[in-house]
């Protein structure tokens, strides 16, 4: 079992047992604010999994604070793309749903990934043509299936090689080639849904000065060559340790396109990077960094805020928290109670 596939099977398991055993009281509100949609001139989104739709917990916290919904991998082709190659749309469906009912937006995550490569798409012949209308199909069924609800699309990705060195291979660049897989991909989602705001998205931009600089190169040749991509994601999974001053930086460059940027995935590891053993310092570097990223994301154009939207709602939710149960990553502790990451984003949302 590949990394990435053990990881999404622990996490379709532990959803599951998450939601199982966190049928409790409905959490606090929150003592220190108001609701971050109520400060929030812009959507504030967060990733949700279907399991989650079933506990009251979740549910209302969620509702409370947040307007825009990502799901975390039932929308990815991991789950949609069965073996014999047919779809499966009901997790998707029951996320699209509950956003709906609750006039929250979709954003669909995601369409194209190196790490999701299945096997109904690697037996395809050789033949260019097949590969590229299969491809074509499958955007324009997600897409189209959720056209009017999803605001965007995280089109392509995670296109950047991790040390910065220009678009990672994988399936989708050796059978179409690099500009060509991003072409049918955006083009097809783009006629399935033309309001649509169609994006590319990476992660540490903030802390990689290569990685960044490649992912910008390759929105402008995106860009040069007539892709109608329309938006730039940054995920922003950091370490506490990142210096002050990198998320600014970050998503100033990223704003010079004039494009709406996507400040797609927040959170922020208290055990990774190098104040390991420092967990007093860990966190106040947290604090400070989630402050920063609504600072700076407050900071953007109007007209380019799409959307901030954190990769989790509670601890324990957490993906890294999946990984090492001493993290603490997100603005809510595992009873759904806030932290001080959440009075740092309150905080800045009040100076704007
Ligand atoms: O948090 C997601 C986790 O639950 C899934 O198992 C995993 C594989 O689908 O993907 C995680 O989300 C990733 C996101 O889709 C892309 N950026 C990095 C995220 C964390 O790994």
């Amino acid at each position: 079992m590949t990394e990435l596939s053990r990881r999404a099977a622990l996490a379709s398991g532990m959803s599951f047992a998450l939601a199982a055993c966190s049928r409790q009281p409905a959490a606090a509100e929150p003592v220190d604010g108001a609701p971050l949609k109520s400060l929030a001139p812009f959507p504030v989104g967060v990733a949700v999994q279907a399991a989650q739709l079933g506990d009251p917990a979740w549910t209302s916290l969620a509702a409370t604070h947040f307007t825009q919904l990502t799901a975390e991998w039932e929308m990815k082709m991991e789950y949609v793309v069965q073996a014999d190659g047919s779809f499966r749309f009901d997790r998707a469906d029951a996320i699209a749903a509950f956003a709906r009912d609750r006039g929250m937006r979709l954003f669909g995550h995601t369409l194209v990934w190196y790490a999701n490569e299945p096997e109904a798409f690697v037996r395809l012949d050789e033949s260019r043509q097949s590969f590229a209308g299969a491809l074509a199909n499958y955007v324009t069924a997600m897409v189209g299936r959720y056209r009017g609800l999803a605001s965007g699309w995280d089109v392509i990705n995670e296109p950047i090689r991790d040390d910065g060195s220009g678009p990672r291979d994988s399936l989708w660049s050796r059978k179409l080639g690099q500009v060509g897989h991003f072409k049918v991909a955006f083009e097809a989602a783009r006629a399935a849904d033309p309001q649509a705001v169609l994006f590319t998205n990476d992660y540490h931009l903030e802390s990689k000065p290569a990685k960044l600089a490649s992912y910008m190169r390759l929105i402008e040749q995106l860009l040069a060559e007539g892709v109608p991509l329309n938006g730039i994601g940054c995920q922003t999974h950091l370490d506490a340790d990142l210096p002050a001053g990198a998320i600014t930086r970050t998503l100033k460059a990223l704003a010079g396109f004039g494009l709406p940027i996507h400040l797609s995935e927040l959170d922020v590891s208290v055990v990774g990077g190098g104040l390991l053993g420092d967990r007093a310092g860990a966190e106040r570097r947290q604090v400070a960094l989630y402050g920063e990223a609504m600072d700076a994301f407050a900071a953007l154009p109007q007209r380019q805020q799409f959307a901030f939207t954190v990769w989790g709602l509670r601890d324990g939710d957490s993906w890294l928290t999946r990984e090492n149960a001493r993290d603490a990553p997100l603005m809510f502790d595992s009873a759904g109670r806030p932290k001080p990451t959440y009075g740092a984003v309150v905080k800045a949302l009040r100076g704007r």
